[in-house]
């Protein structure tokens, strides 16, 4: 049977990011995508010009409907909008009965905050303790752990810092480090590092979305969180190195690159 996935999450309708990232890349790697909208933006590759959150009650709905029907077999989080929303999700936790992912999106990649500030407090004290993994990037990680991040040894202190007070597993995502695009996880007292390369393109939106739905993709078909990341990272860095440059601003990346955990680009 094929395994399913549930995101919820934020609508990009440019297609890039958000919840249209997180379908094409669950559909690039074999799996069911279900998608439940916890916001709606107006945006382009040239940035977001507005917002519309979506009532947590509708969240709450939409989420039950799939559980009742087409069970997913893992679940990411994306862009929440606010306290409201994550309150909701936080709640409905314990009907999940498989792992979650959680994107701590806060600021779109034009700048635009997807997160208000009293969701911050409600990520960290409410979702965070009650997911399988947390995937921040450096400027959600600071905000999470109140680490400074300039470089590796930051990122592992951060890693460590989340993943002591929230006891969950956590990925902090290297891509805006200056030196390299490594990733840090945090995983039961241990850390681990993914190396990565620096890639020089500004064809990067959607990258945070479509790196956590590959891991989400990944646990759903039943892989456990190491070869989950190794063979996700590996997707996103060909699919930013094939990015068909499309759009005036900062473009999506390739939702077509190959989905194997080697680098030779070929699919499964
Ligand atoms: O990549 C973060 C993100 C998440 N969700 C939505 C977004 C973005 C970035 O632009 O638009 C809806």
């Amino acid at each position: 049977m094929i395994a399913a996935a549930l995101t919820i999450a934020g609508s990009d309708p440019s297609g890039g990011a958000g919840i249209q990232a997180d379908l094409k890349t669950f559909h690039q790697f074999g799996v069911y995508g279900e998608a439940a909208i916890a916001l709606l933006t107006v945006q382009n590759t040239l940035g977001v010009s507005a917002i519309e959150l979506i009532p947590g009650r509708i969240i709450r709905q939409q989420v039950e409907a799939v559980l009742a029907d087409i069970r997913p077999a893992a679940i990411k989080t994306g862009a929440l909008g606010g306290e409201e929303a994550i309150q909701t999700v936080a709640e409905l936790v314990p009907s999940f009965e498989c792992p979650l992912v959680v994107d701590p999106v806060m600021v779109s990649t034009s700048g635009h905050r997807l997160l208000a500030a009293d969701g911050e407090r409600a990520l960290r004290d409410l979702l965070l303790p009650r997911c399988t993994l947390v995937t921040p990037n450096v400027a959600e990680a600071q905000i999470l752990s109140g680490v400074g991040i300039a470089n590796l040894q930051n990122a592992d202190k951060a890693a460590l810092r989340i993943g002591t007070f929230a006891k969950v597993a956590v990925l902090v995502k290297g891509g805006h480090l200056a030196d390299d695009a490594t990733d840090v996880l945090y995983l039961d007292g241990t850390l681990h590092h993914f190396p990565g390369k620096r890639i020089q393109t500004k064809h990067t939106h959607g990258s945070g979305c479509t790196y956590s739905a590959a891991i989400t993709a990944l646990l759903a078909k039943g892989y456990d969180l190491i070869p989950a990341i190794r063979i996700a990272k590996a997707f996103v860095q060909r699919a930013i190195e094939t990015a068909p440059a499309l759009g005036r601003g900062t473009g999506p990346l390739n939702h077509f690159a190959g989905t194997t955990g080697d680098s030779t680009g070929a699919s499964s």
